[in-house]
């Protein structure tokens, strides 16, 4: 399966490095973008730094292209203005783009923080209606929804992925329930751009752990089997951290620390 342009949203972050490397077999041309620099335009690379907030560079980067794995925006809680132009404003811009370059499929980074403030002992899945846990949740609730009205007006697909915690490793207790490996992720994102019939999809960002917060069983259609589980890294993480404070929301709830991070004035 090969397209002829795909374009990588966010292409000089964490996330956007690793599957820069690993999108390059899927695609003729593969596009990246960020606000940040993103060096070098190697073999079938092409380069542009673009502000998500800035729709005419937006809608310009999108001429072209068939599909896109959107990455860039803020990434953490951060005060309001940035997370309104890069992840709203932003957003918007994209879909916009989308709709007027007539692009068909979109794989959409969303958050487990769209449903941060669910506790840790229960189980969610793609129908739990939204909880977020902070501004940045927030918005990336309003990117989903926002893809979900360019599904129904104009048969733009998305699967939405609300990423756990995607990482080399995972860090602490609450990231083996959340954690993603970059194969996995890799899995998740090929399967999501190649499967037949997406509409606008949900699925959680996961490995196959076994403590998981979240129940997949809904995106089965989009053929997405992790292969990872984090239960290799269980011993030593139980080891560092043996108890838990439940007093601390980030303890209790899914979003962990981002559950009480903030307000920043
Ligand atoms: P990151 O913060 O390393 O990468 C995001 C990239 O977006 C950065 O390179 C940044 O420069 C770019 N960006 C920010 N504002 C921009 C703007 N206004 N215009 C253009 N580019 C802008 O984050 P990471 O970890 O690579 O995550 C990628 C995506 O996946 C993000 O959308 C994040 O919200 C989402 N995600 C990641 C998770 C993870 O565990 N890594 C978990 C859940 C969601
Ligand atoms: C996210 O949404 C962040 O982008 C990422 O940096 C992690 O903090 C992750 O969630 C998480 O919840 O562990």
């Amino acid at each position: 399966f090969r397209f002829k342009r795909l374009l990588l949203t966010g292409a000089a972050g964490g996330l956007g490095r690793e599957l820069r490397r690993r999108l390059k077999p899927y695609c003729i041309a593969l596009r990246l973008s960020d606000i940040d620099p993103l060096g070098e335009a190697g073999a079938g690379e092409e380069c542009v730094q673009t502000d998500l907030a800035d729709k005419a560079a937006v809608h310009a980067m999108l001429e072209g292209v068939d599909a896109v794995v959107h990455l860039g925006g803020v990434s953490t809680e951060q005060p309001w203005e940035p997370i309104l132009s890069a992840n709203i404003v932003g957003a918007y811009n994209l879909y916009e783009g989308a709709r007027k370059h007539g692009i068909k499929r979109v794989f959409f980074a969303s958050s487990n923080h769209v449903t941060g403030f669910y506790r840790q002992d229960q189980v969610i899945d793609a129908d739990t209606p939204p909880r977020p846990d902070g501004l940045y949740g927030l918005s990336k609730a309003f990117g989903e929804d926002l893809a979900r009205l360019y599904f129904d007006r104009y048969g733009i697909e998305t699967v939405v992925a609300r990423i756990g915690s995607s990482f080399p490793e995972p860090k602490n207790r609450r990231m083996l329930s959340t954690w993603m490996s970059y194969d996995d992720l890799e899995h998740l994102v090929v399967a999501s751009l190649t499967a037949p019939v997406v509409g606008w999809s949900v699925v959680y960002g996961i490995s196959d752990n076994s403590s998981a917060f979240y129940d997949n069983r809904k995106a089965r259609h989009l053929g997405f089997r992790p292969r990872d589980n984090s239960d290799v890294y269980r011993h030593a993480l139980e080891e560092a951290e043996p108890q838990v404070d439940l007093d601390d929301p980030a303890s209790l709830y899914q979003g962990g620390a981002f559950v009480r991070t903030g307000p920043f004035e």
